[in-house]
């Protein structure tokens, strides 16, 4: 028997965000990847939120817009992103392990990025910033850091997290472990060179990713705000 055709999905129309790299970037990206160069990239200035917030699903961005209805959840949207996009695994077992990249890359970016950037946002003593600062940057990203190499050295040679299957190459996973640690650079926090040193396989795969050509023209076009 044949199996039913699928048909095309329909594409994402929407993203809002603020006019930053955060939460989401990886869908922009992966989007990009997948040739949506059509969807609306709808960014919004930290002022204009208060009025935002009590129109949204939530009460939190990022959003998108498919078939004209919206939905939240930044990693909900990935994947659905990465399935336009030709970057999620229809494979249950490679999805199980595209999601459980997702949520380690979580906890990682609540852990490290998120808590640095919410004290510095609260405008939070500079002291205290400092000691959050060299926390993360000496102990909890570096232990994240060599899980993740332990975990792509276990991997072998793809050099992704996720084994390519038939139907993708590169995942979201491996666009998330991009934008997040290109966050962490960005804030200071990780630098660039002590990647290269100590997370070699890590750093390779960053630098695949920042290299793909759509990828490279992304941040030509959108230069780093935050
Ligand atoms: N689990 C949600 C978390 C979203 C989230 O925390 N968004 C932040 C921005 S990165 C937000 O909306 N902050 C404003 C607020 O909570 O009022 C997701 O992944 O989309």
């Amino acid at each position: 028997m044949t199996a039913p055709t699928a048909a095309p999905l329909p594409p994402v129309e929407r993203v809002s965000y603020f006019d930053a790299t955060g939460r989401a970037e990886a869908i922009r990206l992966t989007l990009a990847i997948g040739g949506n160069t059509t969807f609306e990239d709808d960014r919004f200035a930290g002022s204009a939120w208060p009025e935002r917030k009590p129109t949204t699903r939530w009460g939190m961005t990022p959003e998108a817009t498919v078939a004209g209805r919206t939905y939240g959840q930044s990693h909900a949207i990935l994947r659905y992103a990465g399935k336009t996009a030709g970057l999620y695994p229809s494979d249950a077992l490679a999805a199980l392990a595209v999601d459980e990249m997702l949520g380690v890359l979580e906890d990682m970016f609540v852990q490290t990025g998120r808590e640095y950037f919410i004290m510095m946002s609260h405008n939070g003593p500079a002291d205290e910033l400092e000691e959050l600062r060299t926390k993360i940057a000496t102990t909890v990203l570096p232990d994240w850091l060599s899980k993740l190499e332990v975990h792509l050295t276990a991997e072998g040679d793809h050099g992704h997290l996720v084994a390519p299957t038939a139907m993708h190459t590169y995942s979201v996973a491996d666009v998330l472990l991009y934008t997040t640690l290109s966050g962490l650079v960005s804030m200071q926090l990780l630098p660039p060179a002590q990647l290269a040193e100590k997370y070699p396989k890590t750093q390779a795969l960053y630098s695949r990713v920042h290299c793909l050509p759509a990828v490279a023209k992304w941040n030509a076009d959108h230069p780093r705000k935050a």
